[in-house]
C-alpha cells in the first residue's frame, strides 16, 4: 500500500530541527503532469497540464530578523540565507536555489522583512518532468509571504514565478507555474500566456490518467539544462528568419500546410524541425481540449501519440528509454501515450478507459519494468488522480 506523505510530517521534521514552538503554518504543492503542449509555454503557446496526487510539503514560521532557515526531510544540506541579502546561484542541482530563487521572485514584486524557519518533505519524484522544481520555488514563495502577512492571488504569483525559476537557469514558460497553483481537483487546466489565463477543462469519467518513469533522470538543472534552451532559441531563430515576432502572429492565419510549406522553403536543420515541432503541437492542443469536451477519448489518444512522434522525430528531445516505455504502455493496452514534461529522460503520460489502469500497469510491471533494474512501483506508476492547485487546495 503506497504510503502518503503529509504536511503535518513537515511540521514534526520543522519541531525537530528548529523546537517545537508554535506558530507553524503548512503549505503544499502538488506536481503537474502536462497532458498535451510541450515545449510550447515558453513560446506563449496554450498547455493543458493537469495536478497529480504527489506533493512538496513545506512547514513554516516567521523568523526574526530576516534570517530564512531551511532543512529537508531527505537529509539534503541545511540552507541559511537573509532574505534582504545578494543572492548569487550556487552549484547546479543544488535546492538551495529555489529557495534563493522564491526569495528574489517575491522581492521582485512585495518588501518582505521577515524570514522563516522551513521543513519540506516531499513524495514528488525529483528530476522526473512532474515540476518538482517549480513545486518548490512556489512553496517557498507562498510560505515567505504568508509569513510576511501577505495574501498573492493567482495572476500576481504569475507575474514573478516564471521570471523567478529563469534564476536556475532554465529559460521555461509559466506552464508549471500556472497548474500547481490553479488546477482543480477532477479537471485540467488550459492555461493561456499573455496575459495568463487558466480554465478548468473536466476530465470525462470513463478516462484514466497514468504517469510512468523511464527511470532515467531529467535533470534539467544539470547538462540537459543547455539542451532544453537551445529547442527554444532554435524555434525563436526559425521564427525570426520567416519574419515573425510571436508564434502567436506566425498562427494567426490559421497556421497549416501553408504556414509548413514556408518554413520548408525557409528554414533547414533544427531552426525547421524546432519551428514545425511548435506549430503542430499548438494544433494539437486546440484538438486535445475540442476532444475533452467532447469525452472523446480516441481522438484525444490519437493527439498522444501524435505529440510523442513530434517529441521525438522533430524537437528530438525524447530517449530510446522513453520510446520504449511509451510503446510498451501502447501494447499493454493504453488509448495513447507520450513524453511529458522537458523530456531527456522522465515520465510518460498514459491515458487509460476507467477501470484498465490496474491492468496497463500490470503489464508493464511484467514486461516493461521486469527487464529494467531501479524499478520502485511507488515512485515510478503514479495513478494520475486530476488534483487541486496550491491556491485550490
Ligand atoms: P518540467 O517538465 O517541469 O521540467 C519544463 C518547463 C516548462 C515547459 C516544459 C516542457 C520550467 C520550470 N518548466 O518543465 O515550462 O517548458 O519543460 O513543455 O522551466
Amino acid at each position: 500500500m503506497e504510503r502518503m506523505i503529509c504536511a503535518a510530517e513537515a511540521a514534526e521534521v520543522l519541531g525537530g530541527r528548529f523546537g517545537a514552538r508554535p506558530g507553524i503554518e503548512t503549505v503544499s504543492v502538488p506536481g503537474r503532469v502536462n497532458l498535451i503542449g510541450e515545449h510550447i509555454d515558453y513560446h506563449e503557446l496554450a498547455v493543458l497540464p493537469m495536478a497529480v496526487p504527489r506533493a512538496i510539503h513545506i512547514a513554516y514560521r516567521p523568523a526574526a530578523g530576516g534570517v530564512l532557515r531551511a532543512v529537508s526531510g531527505d537529509g539534503y544540506d541545511e540552507i541559511e540565507l537573509r532574505v534582504d541579502a545578494d543572492l548569487a546561484p550556487g552549484p547546479a542541482g543544488d535546492w538551495g536555489n529555489y529557495v534563493k530563487a522564491a526569495v528574489l521572485a517575491t522581492r521582485s514584486r512585495w518588501a518582505i522583512e521577515r524570514g522563516i524557519e522551513a521543513a519540506v518533505v516531499s513524495d514528488l519524484p525529483p528530476a522526473a518532468g512532474l515540476s518538482s522544481s517549480s513545486a518548490l520555488l512556489t512553496g517557498f514563495t507562498l510560505a515567505l509571504l504568508r509569513a510576511n502577512g501577505i495574501e498573492a492571488g493567482f495572476e500576481e504569483l504569475m507575474s514573478v514565478l516564471p521570471e523567478g525559476e529563469h534564476f536556475v537557469g532554465t529559460r521555461g514558460g509559466g506552464m508549471d507555474h500556472a497548474a500547481v497553483l490553479a488546477c482543480r481537483a477532477g479537471a485540467a487546466l488550459l492555461v493561456e500566456f499573455a496575459p495568463v489565463v487558466a480554465t478548468p477543462v473536466s476530465v470525462p469519467g470513463g478516462w484514466e490518467f497514468l504517469v510512468a518513469h523511464s527511470l532515467v533522470m531529467a535533470e534539467k538543472s544539470g547538462a540537459v539544462r543547455e539542451q532544453y534552451n537551445s529547442r527554444r532559441a532554435a524555434g525563436t531563430a526559425g521564427l525570426r528568419k520567416l519574419g515573425f515576432q510571436t508564434f502567436r502572429e506566425a498562427l494567426a492565419g490559421g497556421g497549416g500546410d501553408e504556414l509548413t510549406a514556408r518554413a520548408r522553403s525557409g528554414l533547414r536543420g533544427e531552426e525547421l524541425l524546432c519551428f514545425l515541432h511548435v506549430t503542430s503541437e499548438a494544433a494539437r492542443v486546440r484538438e486535445a481540449v475540442a476532444a475533452l469536451k467532447a469525452a472523446d477519448m480516441a481522438a484525444f489518444g490519437r493527439l498522444l501519440d501524435a505529440s510523442h512522434a513530434s517529441l521525438r522525430d522533430q524537437l528530438r528531445i525524447s530517449t530510446p528509454e522513453v520510446d520504449a516505455l511509451v510503446e510498451a504502455a501502447r501494447k499493454a493496452g493504453a488509448v495513447g501515450a507520450r513524453l511529458t514534461g522537458a523530456g531527456f529522460g522522465g515520465c510518460a503520460v498514459i491515458l487509460c478507459r476507467r477501470g484498465e489502469r490496474a491492468e496497463v500497469k500490470e503489464r508493464l510491471r511484467r514486461g516493461h519494468y521486469a527487464r529494467l533494474s531501479g524499478f520502485d512501483p511507488v515512485s515510478h506508476l503514479i495513478d494520475a488522480e486530476p488534483s487541486a492547485g496550491a491556491l485550490l487546495a
